[in-house]
């Protein structure tokens, strides 16, 4: 028996763990009290931690499918060198656009993202598919124009407000805030300071809530535009923080003046007055902020949802103040930006799409393999689950069924894995070294690397190992670098020199401006691997994966020089940053990497008057339209992906680890269940416009009438048996979705509901 750390890897959080070890298993789940974070917080989920590490779709053999179907073992050695010589022959025969890049990273894991899509430049693709581009694009494209670049991401300092509004989520169960529970609780317990939550549902958080406005699913842009509307009707506005820091709140006004605001409100179906005292609580509050998720972003008007709940924040003034939303830096940039406009902006074939934050949607993926002219003809997916993750499971199995290649890297038999022609078996993210790019603090930023607590599986491999000998066997990297281990080892020698940071940066600067050298051309594109097999065997404790991270720690050190000394960390230059990279690479803890002052948020803005721009024409054209929007009819509005205790995405495959609602019951009002001849526990069949799954029936009154809600993260294929729980996106489908994102809107898809006969 013995006890280590490490961080959770079921929500976005990553608490940090201490971990009781016997032998193969996790035996015992604490908080890590010591991680500067989390502080020892932990939910219900992470007690079940063994059940990702120990259960009978662990891979541990790279297989091959054969021509009936079934899969055979092959060595590490047969199937990379099958796949390269496959890949190098698709890149000569049809291109850049035959490739694309799916995932790379989960919710603890994205280490292996780095290495990973280095495949993307050895094919000349720009097609990189990621599940952030069925949920967040849309919220990234509207930070793109607020504030200069897509990358440009907001945070919410719920610790510090006095004044918190959420709207479509619910951290009780999804967390997605660091200790959620904690912070909820303390909210509402604290008379001076007021919780609003938005939300069709009377969730554990809405308890919590001082007002909780249950709208009818789907009406968010209407009850937004409500309370804006009555901020510039009121004169609630913060008047001298918009003309200081923003331009264009004349246009915005202009559009608010003409928000019908009653008629909106019943649209919503709440009641005005409490829409009222929020808008009035939400500007005059010493420090607001306002937090999201799901229930706003994958619902009608996505986009437009993301834009006016940062409106709410913007025209009171809750930016670049404590308990306000800011701008946050990024240690390991998980997104970037894409020029929209640029005629550069590679576009995908068939739906002509640019990426947004680099990113390509989930949604778009089919018919990019079924319809388009220079279809994707190959695809890795790595950590993610397509099949059961995106909308519209039957158009990704037809559509996956047509690649002449497919590769999925993961660490278990997933449905997606099932159709693959190579399965390539990851060590889990206990058996490596790993790390989360979810850091989204400020003004104090943590970063947590974590260390292997077991040695890897029989026949798996790193990601950093599987990609790095896949481009060796590609001929896009030589097997040896003399030159660079001779930079590396003299790196490690005078570590404070930084002399791998500035090869690397002199390397890129070539590879820009001047005609690239060989060696230069290939130390820009492939940093990660090349770091990986020169610096990486010189690191201690065996953290080869996490040579990549040396330079960023110099970039972060060198962007952020006194934030990253004011969290305790010593020297000038790029001794700077190697200190840093150390106190990383030794605390198993996480360590703080930041600390800013309130002010730098407005550094972070990228637009070069470093001014808020809130005018986005296309958006208020939306915000227009509304007035004209048929209402919907529909019988019931399937709410199709609640968290609840025991989902965590894909991740967990056994179904024992839940405690309860084996089944991932429908929730459905009583009343509703009652005109049906439901009872609780009925089975029933559930209809969409794209398909029907059979469902369990659990009445429930904490929903309005008409609604009804299923859990994702069911309907995996456990151990080769049938789907258990709801299949959820055999329902939903892609073209349900926001026209500039393309982010599905799995919060409003409408079904119907009728009893199986028994
Ligand atoms: N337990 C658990 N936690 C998780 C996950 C998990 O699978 N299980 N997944 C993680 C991931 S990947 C993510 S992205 C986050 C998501 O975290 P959240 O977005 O917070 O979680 P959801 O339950 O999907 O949706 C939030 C709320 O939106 C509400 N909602 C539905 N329709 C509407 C609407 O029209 N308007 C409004 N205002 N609200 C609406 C729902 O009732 C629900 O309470 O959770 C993370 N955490
Ligand atoms: N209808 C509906 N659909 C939804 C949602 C919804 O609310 N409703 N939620 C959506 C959201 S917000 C999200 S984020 C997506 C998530 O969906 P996906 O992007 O598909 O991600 P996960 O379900 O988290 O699956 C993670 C995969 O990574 C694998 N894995 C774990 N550790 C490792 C590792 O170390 N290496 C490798 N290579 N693989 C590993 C796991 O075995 C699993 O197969 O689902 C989306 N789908
Ligand atoms: S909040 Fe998220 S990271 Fe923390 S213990 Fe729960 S599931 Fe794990
Ligand atoms: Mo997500």
């Amino acid at each position: 028996m013995r006890t280590a750390k490490t961080a959770c890897i079921l929500c976005s959080r990553n608490c940090g763990l201490e971990v009781d070890i016997d032998g193969e298993r996790l035996t015992r789940v604490r908080g890590d009290r010591e991680h500067p974070l989390s502080q020892g917080y932990i939910c219900q989920k992470a007690a079940r931690l063994d059940h990702y590490q120990n259960h009978r779709d662990r891979l541990d053999t790279p297989l091959r499918r054969r021509s009936d179907g079934t899969f055979e073992p092959v060595t590490w050695d047969e199937a990379i060198a099958d796949i390269a010589r496959r890949l190098v022959e698709l890149r000569a025969a049809y291109g850049g656009n035959a490739f694309a890049f799916y995932g790379g990273g989960g919710q603890g894991n994205h280490l292996g993202g780095a290495y990973g899509t280095q495949l993307l430049k050895a094919m000349g693709s720009h097609f990189y598919y990621n599940a952030l581009g069925q949920e967040k694009t849309g919220d990234f494209w509207v930070n793109g124009r607020l504030f200069g670049k897509q990358s440009c991401h907001v945070t919410e300092d719920i610790d510090h407000a006095d004044f918190v509004l959420m709207i479509g989520t619910n951290p009780w169960q999804a967390h997605g805030i660091h200790n959620a529970r904690d912070a909820v609780k303390k909210l509402g317990e604290d008379p001076a300071r007021t919780l609003v939550v938005i939300d069709p549902r009377r969730t554990e958080t809405a308890d919590q809530a001082d007002v909780h406005l249950a709208l009818r699913p789907g009406t968010d842009a209407f009850l937004l535009a409500a309370i804006l509307s009555i901020l510039v009707r009121e004169h609630l506005v913060d008047r001298a923080f918009l003309a200081a820091r923003t331009t264009g709140y004349d246009e915005i006004e202009r559009a608010l003046l003409e928000v019908p605001v009653e008629d909106f409100v019943r649209r919503a179906d709440v009641p005005l007055a409490d829409v009222l005292a929020t808008a009035r609580g939400l500007a005059r509050a010493r420090s607001a902020c306002v937090r999201v998720d799901l229930g706003i972003q994958q619902s009608l008007h996505s986009t437009l949802n993301s834009y006016l709940e940062k409106l709410l924040f913007l025209l009171t003034g809750n930016f670049g103040r404590a308990g306000g939303n800011n701008l946050h830096t990024a240690f390991v940039p998980l997104i970037g930006h894409s020029n929209e406009k640029s005629p550069h902006t590679k576009r995908t074939v068939f739906h002509d799409m640019p990426p947004i934050a680099g990113i390509f949607p989930p949604n778009i993926l089919p018919d990019e393999i079924e319809q388009a002219s220079d279809p994707v003809r190959a695809l890795f997916v790595d950590s993610a689950n397509p099949v059961m993750s995106g909308a519209d499971t039957a158009a990704y199995e037809r559509a996956f069924g047509k690649l002449s290649l497919l590769v999925v890297v993961d660490v278990a038999m997933t449905e997606t894995a099932r159709l693959a022609h190579y399965v390539l078996p990851a060590s889990s993210q206990l058996e490596k070294w790993e790390m989360t790019g979810f850091n989204l603090e400020f003004p104090e930023q943590t970063f947590h690397l974590r260390d292997p607590l077991f040695p890897p599986r029989k026949g798996t491999l790193s990601e950093a190992e599987i990609y790095t000998r896949i481009l060796e066997a590609m001929g896009e990297l030589p097997r040896r670098f003399p030159v660079f281990e001779r930079i590396a080892r003299l790196d490690r020698r005078a570590p404070g020199l930084g002399l791998i940071f500035q090869a690397l940066a002199g390397a890129m600067l070539t590879h820009k401006t001047l005609r690239p050298r060989r060696g230069s051309l290939a130390l820009a594109t492939y940093a990660p691997s090349i770091l990986y097999r020169t610096l990486g065997p010189l690191l201690p404790h065996g953290a080869a994966a996490a040579a990549t991270l040396l330079p960023l720690a110099h970039l972060y050190a060198l962007t952020h020089r006194r934030a990253v000394q004011r969290a305790g960390h010593r020297g000038l230059g790029l001794a700077l940053g190697e200190a840093l990279f150390q106190a990383i690479l030794e605390g198993r803890s996480g360590v703080v990497i930041s600390r800013h002052e309130l002010e730098d948020t407005w550094s972070l803005v990228e637009h070069r008057d470093k001014r808020i721009h809130l005018a986005i024409p296309e958006l208020l054209e939306s915000l227009r339209a509304l007035r004209d929007e048929r209402e919907p009819s529909q019988r019931f509005v399937l709410i199709a992906g609640e968290r609840r205790a025991y989902n965590a995405n894909t991740i967990f495959r056994a179904p024992e680890w839940r405690r309860q609602d084996p089944d991932g019951a429908m929730r459905m009002h009583p009343d509703d269940a009652r005109e049906l001849g439901l009872a609780d526990g009925a089975r029933a069949r559930c209809r969409s416009a794209r398909g029907e799954i059979e469902v369990t029936i659990a009445h429930y009154d904490r929903i309005r009438r008409g609604v009804v809600t299923l859990p994702h993260g069911y309907g995996m294929r456990y151990d080769g048996g049938p789907p258990i729980g709801p299949e959820l996106n055999r329902l939903t489908s892609s073209a349900h979705c926001d026209p500039i994102a393309r982010t599905p809107f799995h919060k409003f898809v409408p079904v119907e509901i009728v009893a199986l006969s028994e």
